[in-house]
């Protein structure tokens, strides 16, 4: 029998866990895409992952604005009572896909397993190593996408403060290896690409973090189109109000504070971190912006798809 979200006490798990058990974990390629090495030993299990027709993915380059999609999803599913979406922290509402850590942590797909319908399946997996079974159900998918610079700059941020990726380095270094795809799920370029061109083919809505800081409620109402939901204005408000960025820093169903600092340390840097458009203004140099602008020119080319960097 399915169990409710609510009863899945995942927070509780990660704070039994051995000191030592999570620590930086070496990435290693899955069809040439780096991924965290316990997810690759569970690759099996990933990719035989069986999907419901109505399980809605969210699928994302890490740092693309995920936590706030999912918030904005699970508010519109709950009608625009957000007090329902006070039931669970993030990561057990919208569990997972991929992530593994050691037992006896519960996977992603074994928080899925537990999960009522219809589930919202979070993943950052490239659109190449998404299980089949998702296309087969058709089921539905929201893209969201940031602009590369502002994407990179988070992405640092939080390989700071993640204990389980891989140390980034400086700023400067980073930057290079960002480029390069030399990073957890890999190349943003190829991920960004990728998912453009499976929406000719699936039911996707491609949806960008700079359109959801323009105008959030406009950015709401395309995702309750998308899922058949016509909500009253005032449900509209009350969605605007839950989902903005200095509501979702304050309530802790949503800021992942939930999660051990042995885990993620937001002593060092914060989840909701700040939130912004064109913060990369803040940390590139001359210099490394050149070299980025140059790289970004040869791996968008010939791509319809186009970013604002500002707004
Ligand atoms: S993760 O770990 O991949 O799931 O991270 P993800 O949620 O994709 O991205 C985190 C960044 O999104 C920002 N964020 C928000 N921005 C605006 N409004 C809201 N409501 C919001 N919620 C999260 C978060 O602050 C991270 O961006 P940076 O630039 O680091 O602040």
């Amino acid at each position: 029998m399915e169990k409710d979200d609510s009863s899945v006490d995942y927070s509780d798990f990660l704070a039994k866990v051995p000191e030592g058990m999570f620590y930086r974990f070496p990435l290693l390629p899955v069809h040439g895409v780096p991924l965290m090495k316990p997810i690759v030993e569970s690759w099996e299990r990933i990719e035989k992952f069986q999907a419901r027709p109505d399980d809605l993915l969210i699928a994302t380059y890490p740092k693309a604005g995920t936590t706030w999609m999912q918030e904005i999803i699970d508010s519109v599913m709950n009608e625009g009572e957000v007090e329902k979406t006070k039931r669970a922290p993030t990561h057990v509402r919208s569990p997972f896909l991929e992530i593994c850590s050691p037992p006896p942590v519960p996977s992603g797909i074994d928080l899925l397993e537990v999960t009522p319908s219809p589930r919202l399946v979070k993943t950052h997996l490239p659109y190449e190593l998404v299980p089949e079974t998702f296309w087969k159900e058709k089921c539905k998918t929201i893209y969201v996408a940031r602009n590369a610079k502002d994407n990179a700059v988070s992405y640092y941020f939080f390989d700071v403060m993640n204990k389980t990726q891989p140390d980034p380095g400086t700023w400067d270094e980073y930057v290079l290896k960002f480029l390069k795809g030399d990073v957890a799920w890999g190349s943003w370029f190829q991920h960004v690409l990728s998912w453009w061109k499976a929406r000719e083919k699936h039911d996707i809505l491609y949806m960008f973090y700079e359109d959801m800081k323009e105008d959030p409620k406009r950015e709401i109402r395309k995702v309750m189109k998308f899922l058949g939901k016509d909500l009253s204005e005032e449900a509209v408000e009350k969605i605007h109000q839950h989902t903005s960025f200095s509501a979702m820093k304050e309530n802790p169903m949503a800021n992942y504070s939930s999660i051990p600092g042995t885990v993620l340390d937001q002593t060092v840097s914060p989840f909701m971190r700040k939130g912004e458009v064109a913060d990369w203004m803040n940390h590139f140099t001359a210099s490394q912006n050149k070299i980025f602008d140059e790289e970004y020119q040869r791996q968008m080319k010939g791509s319809t798809l186009r970013f604002r960097n500002n707004i």
